[in-house]
């Protein structure tokens, strides 16, 4: 793979340096975003062919162009591995995104105006979720589940009252915030009792789920929708999973309902990152991930800050930064974070008094520090910078010497972009 540019370098040289600078960027900070990773170089080198350059608009066997023969062998080889890691029983791997794949399932199942129910953006859901300013929110009807203030968990019982009173005709669950196990087979009886669709957004978990080490959707949904960036480290996309019954459905939702021609390349790198996710060190990495994040919060609480819901089942976690220090929010405290080569996003906590540009939280996850090689014994280092950053206010020395500190790690673990 070229993967140094050295062909850009000479053709596109303002193009090649800022590709560079991010190549030195990642190599140098720790990537504590929860729905970031870095990728395999297999995985890289799919992404930077010449399948880019096809258009093949359609199905295998069933395109709109001449000469697809390869972009058919890559599409049906996604397609089966799909279903194999998932154990579904279709798949569609042409979504350019998550929200792409959430929008053609509500095409697929919905008619303009019906209801969606799905998690409040606000307490851990996803803008595609049935938000106002998104099309699940302006083209449906959408009304929200909320955590429990006492508890910041999703209580059943409560979301089976709501659906009830409020029979959506899809019931959406998942989560881009929400640090605790889904229960999916409540979701399952809960949808079955209103006698609504049920749609699973797996994003953040779908590599937790095909490693065995969260429950799993497939058997309790109508669809599964997944991006393959996040804990499954593919490259970015999404793909959309259901029964076969409603395959014609989905297939035509897709295309032509909302895309055009697919992204060969990015559908050849989606295939190979399901071959590494059914491989068995996947697994291992997969128990990484939920190690560090769970010795990661531990360090944390130990530190005085309170995590919301007082822990972590998954990958991540959402830190409420008013335990410890009541006026700093989640922008200010990513920005001193960031400056030192922790990369957090800001995060609302649930019942969040703040806006959601300034936050009371930061969300924290271990996909991509999993990635290049970090373990257990690594966190409590994390953990004490973060508290040494942010206790100081931002302290420019002390942020300088994290920096320092953070870059030596890097440099012990660096992104190797290694396969399985
Ligand atoms: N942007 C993603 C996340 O960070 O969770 C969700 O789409």
């Amino acid at each position: 793979m070229n993967n140094d540019n050295s062909l850009l370098k000479e053709t596109d040289p303002e193009i090649a340096t800022v590709i560079d600078a991010e190549r030195v960027r990642q190599g140098e900070t720790l990537e504590l975003i929860a729905s970031e990773n870095h990728v395999s170089g297999s995985v890289l080198e799919a992404l930077g062919t010449v399948l880019t350059d096809k258009y093949a608009e359609g199905y295998p066997k069933k395109r709109w162009y001449r000469g697809c023969d390869n972009a058919d062998s890559i599409e049906q080889i996604a397609i089966d591995r799909a279903k194999k890691l998932f154990g579904a029983e279709h798949a569609n791997v042409q979504p350019h995104s998550g929200t792409s794949a959430n929008i053609a399932v509500y095409m697929a199942a919905l008619k303009p105006g019906q209801k969606i129910m799905g998690m409040d953006l606000a307490h851990g859901g996803h803008l595609s979720h049935g938000r106002s300013n998104n099309l699940s929110g302006t083209h449906y009807q959408a009304v929200h589940y909320c955590v429990r203030e006492d508890t910041e968990m999703l209580d059943m019982d409560q979301v089976r009252e709501q659906a009830l009173k409020e029979r959506p005709d899809i019931l959406v669950c998942g989560a881009s915030a929400y640090p605790r196990l889904v229960d999916f087979e409540a979701f399952g009886s809960i949808a079955k009792e209103v006698g609504c669709l049920m749609l699973s957004d797996i994003a953040h978990i779908a590599g937790l789920v095909v490693a065995g080490l969260h429950p799993d959707p497939v058997p309790h949904s109508d669809f599964v929708t997944t991006t393959n960036h996040k804990t499954l480290r593919g490259p970015r996309g999404g793909i959309i999973l259901s029964k076969e019954k409603w395959a014609k459905q989905v297939d035509s939702a897709v295309f032509p309902g909302i895309q055009g021609g697919p992204l060969m390349h990015v559908i050849a790198a989606k295939a190979v990152s399901f071959a590494e996710a059914m491989h068995p060190a996947f697994k291992a990495y997969a128990q990484a991930i939920l190690d560090n994040a769970k010795v990661l919060g531990e360090e944390l609480m130990a530190r005085g800050w309170r995590l919301v819901t007082g822990g972590t089942d998954n990958h991540l976690m959402l830190v409420d930064l008013r335990s410890r220090m009541p006026e700093l929010t989640g922008h200010q405290a990513a920005i001193w974070l960031s400056d030192a080569h922790l990369v957090t996003n800001k995060n609302a906590i649930p019942f969040d008094p703040r806006s959601p540009f300034h936050g009371s939280g930061v969300r924290l996850g271990t996909p991509a520090i999993t990635s290049r090689g970090l373990g257990t014994e690594h966190m409590k280092l994390i953990a004490g910078w973060f508290d040494e950053i942010l206790t100081s206010e931002g302290d420019e020395k002390k942020i300088a010497e994290v920096r320092q500190a953070t870059k030596e790690l890097c440099a012990a673990h660096p992104v190797l972009n290694s396969s399985y």
